[in-house]
């Protein structure tokens, strides 16, 4: 007899699912007693860190991850970091356990009540199959939901009873199944985009994160080129679509309709490709667009062109017709944009390192390839600024500013890349506290992250947000008193802080020589301890 636990894990190896993040309680005991040979499971302590380990897994794989979370009280400790799956179309599948099926009415302990409705609105697909039977079938929808474009996550409540009923025959059919989606736009699309931008006198490229995702970011440059046009990364930056140092380069467009509209003030045709347009942020009211330009976008999300308020959309995707559009876009003529000067050189200090400082130290000490985990909120413009950011998948920031994705979303990333690549998350001390079990997970695992913390005793960006709301010295804004050293060595990592380059250059390179995570906490503001 096949049961449902062995024909539900078929279906998910069959999706090359080798790895389960997870939390665990009583009622996800008989799935993990399932689970075959060759999946690894990697603890979290809380559940938002592991959703975030996941996240960083799946964004750097760029396969699905799964998840295993206990009943509803561990669902509920997912869905902060559930916000940010959303905005990054991680394709990720929550499975959480369920009381046995014929105790679920009376609500005894641990009833996920009402499961399916508990994680919408961020979630694509939830459910909790009607039958035992359906459980393997319910689990292949779920991946094929999550992997489908727009990607995203999804959610499956299942009893703890039913891993152990018989499967039944109709489960056979499940583990090849594919669905494919179409592969490109077609051509009349494709004509009228490659038409816009060959008749465009100054055209702008607006590069989101669905282009890192497909890993296009070369056809970008190749459009860029043939354009002979800037590039901007669109607002709210989750990923870095486009090389730093490309002379095209302009940085990330600030978030406010204003910022927008300044920046890209001259330009007749503006294309927004794998970005929403757009992901304002603070409001600083103004025109929409320019007066002239006309906005072509291009997104894989159908919910993405609905939503906008201005331009006109073409839903497909993106990698691909980038590669098309790089090809029949003829050169424009015009002379290629001038190489760009190197990183600023940054302002040192005596008693602490300043961000900048800091970034351009880490970038001396990183290996080629680094993928930049960033979660200090009021620094990323100083990250991009000294960063080496070339490679696909260099950088990866919360997508819907959800704290408490960096330090997990670093470990899920280093336990991807492997030998391949090396991780650094750049932390704020103040988002470090929503994510801070991960470096329990990192030393159990012995995942190499170089864990940084930028220690300046408080909110910055939200400091920034009170100059810009006028609601001055509000409650809530400081976080004196964290010793990151001891936090860190009590769950397993070791770790040193400094205040001063030299020593920060030392500790990062040790750090990175290190085969095993280790920590640096580094004062970045004047008169903090
Ligand atoms: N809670 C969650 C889960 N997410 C949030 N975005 C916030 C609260 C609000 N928030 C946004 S930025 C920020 C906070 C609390 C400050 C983060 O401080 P820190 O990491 O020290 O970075 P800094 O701004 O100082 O660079």
């Amino acid at each position: 007899m096949t049961t449902v636990g062995e024909a539900g894990w078929q279906v998910l190896t069959a999706h090359g699912i080798d790895t389960v993040f997870g939390n665990p309680g009583s009622n996800e005991l008989p799935f993990l007693a399932a689970m075959p040979d060759g999946v690894r499971y990697v603890l979290g302590l809380h559940e938002g860190a592991v959703l975030g380990m996941a996240d960083g897994y799946a964004l750097a794989t760029g396969g699905p991850a799964l998840v295993n979370l206990h009943a509803a009280s561990g669902s509920g400790n997912a869905m902060g970091a559930l916000t940010n799956a959303v905005y990054s179309h991680s394709p990720l599948v929550l499975t959480a356990g369920q009381q046995l099926r014929s105790t679920v009415g009376q609500e005894v302990m641990l009833t996920n009540v009402d499961a399916a409705a508990l994680p919408r609105p961020l979630v694509k697909y939830a459910a909790e199959p009607a039958s035992a039977q359906d459980v393997p079938r319910a689990l292949s929808q779920a991946v094929h939901t999550a992997l489908l474009a727009p990607r995203g996550p999804v959610y499956l409540s299942v009893p703890y009873d039913d891993w152990s009923r018989e499967a039944g025959p109709d489960a056979a059919h499940l583990p090849s199944r594919r669905a494919t989606a179409a592969a490109e736009l077609g051509g009349a699309a494709l004509e009228e985009l490659a038409g816009a931008l060959a008749g465009a006198a100054n055209p702008v490229l607006v590069l989101g994160p669905q282009v890192d995702a497909d890993r296009a970011n070369d056809h970008a440059v190749a459009l860029a080129e043939r354009l002979a046009c800037p590039v901007w990364i669109a607002p709210s930056a989750s990923r870095c679509p486009f090389p730093t140092r490309h002379p095209a380069f302009r940085g990330i467009l600030p978030a406010s309709v204003r910022d927008v509209s300044d920046r890209l003030a001259g330009h007749d045709v503006v294309l927004v490709a794998g970005a929403p347009v757009f992901r304002y942020h603070q409001w600083v009211p103004g025109d929409l667009l320019p007066a002239g330009a006309r906005l072509l976008h291009l997104t894989a999300d159908p919910a993405e062109a609905a939503r906008a308020p201005m331009g006109e959309a073409w839903v497909g995707p993106v990698g691909p017709a980038l590669a098309a559009l790089a090809g029949r876009v003829p050169a424009s003529g015009r002379e290629p944009l001038p190489p760009r000067s190197g990183p600023p050189a940054p302002q040192g200090a005596e008693d602490h390192v300043p961000p900048q400082q800091l970034f351009a130290l880490v970038r001396d000490a990183a290996p080629a390839g680094t993928v930049h985990v960033c979660e200090s909120t009021s620094t990323i413009d100083d990250v991009v600024a000294q960063a080496d950011l070339t490679e696909p998948g260099s950088y990866l920031f919360p997508a819907s500013g959800g704290l408490g994705f960096g330090l997990p979303a670093a470990v899920g990333a280093q336990l991807a890349h492997g030998d391949a690549r090396r991780v650094v998350a750049l932390v704020g001390d103040g988002s470090a506290n929503y994510g801070i079990t991960a470096l329990w997970t990192a030393a159990r695992y012995r995942v190499p992250v170089v864990f940084v913390i930028l220690k300046n005793g408080t909110y910055g960006a939200l400091r920034g947000f009170a100059g810009l709301l006028g609601t001055g010295e509000t409650p809530g804004l400081d976080v004196p008193g964290l010793d990151f050293v001891k936090i860190s060595e009590g769950y397993g990592v070791p770790a040193v802080s400094v205040s001063d380059a030299a020593s920060a250059a030392a500790a990062l390179t040790d750090a990175f020589a290190a085969d095993g995570p280790r920590l640096v906490e580094v004062v970045t503001a004047p008169g903090v301890t």
